[in-house]
């Protein structure tokens, strides 16, 4: 895949979920990659089925790619990849932002959520919708994290407001950049989250009904990618697929 591969977006209004409008997309698609923004969406999802609570203002955006264009050993880190472009992509913005990661799929600032990713596939293409708030913090109900916003670190730093439009085209072009670079390994990829990650924040599993009341700490990532946590006693454990809050 060439490193420039050039914005193909399509623009749309309301939708469900920008994943079924990409679904429904993929076969006129023919293998170009291609990606969906939404100004809205009434039934938009995180992981696990979660609402992704979604009014106009922010971005929608979900990105289809072959999955041949990211290598094998990538792929099961792609959530994490994902991470990394969106923090990049603002960080490319807003000049002197610092924002965090939390495992697998959060990015973070100031201990709040901007937004998360979630990758699904379909046939022979990745599926990869991220969320994030650029001019709209919505209260979060479920027990998760505050909110924040794209344009309230902008208005911080005194630099002008993104658009969900821009902060997409910035989002495809680090996504392209980073799957092209032939030198990531799993390796390089896995501590460049693990130097972004936010390893002050309090964490807890969510549970089917709410969040277990025990607080993690995260650690470190291992070469797979997992999160080492430590415990309030001290001792770790090593977590492959859980959510956290
Ligand atoms: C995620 O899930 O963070 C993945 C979000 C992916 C959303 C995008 S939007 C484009 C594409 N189309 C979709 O339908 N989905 C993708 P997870 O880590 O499971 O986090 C979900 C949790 O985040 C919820 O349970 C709430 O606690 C919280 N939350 C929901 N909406 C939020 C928002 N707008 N801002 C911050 N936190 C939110």
């Amino acid at each position: 895949m060439p490193m420039d591969v050039p914005p193909n977006i399509h623009h749309v209004g309301e939708v469900t979920s920008t994943m079924d409008a990409a679904r429904q997309m993929l076969t006129a698609a023919n293998g170009v990659p291609f990606a969906v923004l939404a100004e809205s969406q009434v039934r938009g999802r995180g992981t696990g089925e979660r609402v992704w609570i979604s009014p106009k203002g922010n971005m929608y955006f979900t990105l289809c790619i072959p999955e041949k264009s990211v290598t094998p050993e990538i792929t099961p880190v792609l959530p994490l990849l994902t991470g990394l472009v969106c923090r990049a992509a603002i960080m490319s913005v807003i000049k002197g932002a610092v924002l965090h990661l939390k495992w697998p799929n959060d990015i973070i600032y100031a201990g709040k959520k901007i937004g998360g990713s979630l990758v699904e596939s379909e046939g022979e293409s990745l599926i990869i919708g991220i969320g994030m708030n650029v001019e709209l913090a919505p209260p979060v109900t479920d027990s998760g994290r505050a909110s924040t916003t794209v344009n309230e670190i902008a208005a911080a730093l005194g630099q002008p407001k993104v658009t969900p439009a821009q902060l997409a085209e910035l989002v495809w072009k680090h996504f392209f950049q980073m799957i092209s670079d032939t030198a990531l390994t799993r390796k390089i990829l896995v501590s460049r989250f693990d130097a972004a990650m936010d390893k002050s924040l309090s964490l807890h599993r969510r549970t089917p009904t709410g969040r277990d009341p025990e607080e993690l700490r995260a650690l470190r990532l291992n070469e797979w990618g997992h999160l080492i946590v430590s415990r309030p006693d001290g001792t770790e454990e090593t977590l492959m697929a859980e959510y956290l809050f």
